[in-house]
């Protein structure tokens, strides 16, 4: 078993969340070994909406669906899964997943991590996730990176947990991450420029224009390609992130799942003093049709997602 500091968890939510400790540590030894453990990134199959699926990605979500049997959890909703698991038919907790998300990085050892939610039990799989955003009661991320995190909100501030690789336990080193409000780096997926709707493309000519242009100030650019560690780095010094809808087949509604990653994903960024949208709507706002739909994203520093949502009229 993980030990996880549990001083600043309320108690409702200590048995699920050393419960998801305990199988992240897992997997980041497994991370961790890299090729030792096998081929890790190798293709296994396709997933709900056609994505290609990594043996890693199915073994993580083994590992969180097992964990989290005997963790109070009723229902279990995972980006690996076409449909809800009933896990604990008496637990008064939802819990929706990426197990394993940015599985395109495993093999070039870039961060990669786990984006979890969890909501009330309703009585059906569908009421359970399937409704507002802001019902969420807890969110967070697992990084698999230099170091291994943990950050969650359980509603009043965003806490960070680091694991300690000597005793084996994630310990409390931020009880109230703060994003700053001003960003000196934005990230987009440069690539799909001329796929992007005029309000994208006129914020991101914005912040080229740096000094020279209405900004007034340079910024720099980042694209890592995994949202786990675009966020964490976006959480500690600021940023902003877009991935907007765009006009390739397929994604009219972006990239990220709403579900599972983008309301997680806005919960702690609002939490921290940041804001989320999907270009104008705050994420919270917003309720899934669908367990596998899209949306598109945009968070980060305040001003910066002001200004986008602005120029979105
Ligand atoms: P994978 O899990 O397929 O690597 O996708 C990762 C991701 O969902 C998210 O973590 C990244 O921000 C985004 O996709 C990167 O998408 P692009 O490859 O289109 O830049």
């Amino acid at each position: 078993m993980t030990a996880l500091d549990t001083s600043q968890i309320p108690a409702r939510f200590q048995t699920v969340m050393t419960s998801l400790a305990t199988a992240g540590a897992q997997l980041a030894g497994l991370v961790a070994k890299g090729p030792l453990a096998g081929a890790l990134g190798a293709g296994v199959g396709e997933n709900t909406d056609g994505d290609q699926q990594k043996a890693l990605d199915v073994m993580a979500d083994e590992m969180f669906a097992e964990a989290l049997k005997t963790a109070g959890v009723r229902h279990y909703a995972s980006e690996e899964q076409d449909s809800v698991v009933t896990l604990d038919p008496t637990g008064d907790l939802a819990l929706a997943i990426d197990p394993l998300d940015g599985s395109s990085n495993i093999d070039v050892n870039v961060t990669i991590g786990t984006i979890f939610s969890i909501l009330p039990a309703a009585d059906t799989p569908e009421a359970s996730f399937l409704r507002p955003a802001a019902d969420q009661v807890a969110a967070g991320y697992i990084a698999f990176g230099p170091q291994c995190l943990m950050a969650v909100t359980f509603g009043d501030g965003t806490q960070l947990y680091v694991l300690d690789p000597d005793t084996n336990s994630f310990v409390l080193v931020e009880s109230r991450m703060s994003l700053p409000t001003s960003a000196k780096e934005f990230s987009i997926n440069s690539s799909n420029r001329r796929h992007w709707t005029k309000p994208v493309l006129a914020y991101v000519e914005e912040n080229e224009a740096g000094e020279t242009g209405a900004k007034g100030k340079n910024m720099n650019f980042r694209w890592v390609g995994s949202l786990v560690a675009e966020t964490h780095r976006i959480l500690t010094r600021g940023g902003t992130f877009l991935y907007p809808s765009d006009a390739r087949p397929k994604y009219e509604n972006g990239r990220l799942r709403m579900v599972y990653e983008v309301a997680p994903m806005a919960f702690l960024v609002e939490q921290a003093g940041g804001k989320a949208t999907d270009g104008k709507a705050p994420i919270l706002s917003l309720t899934a049709a669908e367990l596998h739909e899209r949306r598109p994203f945009v968070f980060g520093s305040s001003e910066e997602v002001d200004r986008i949502a602005e120029l979105h009229g």
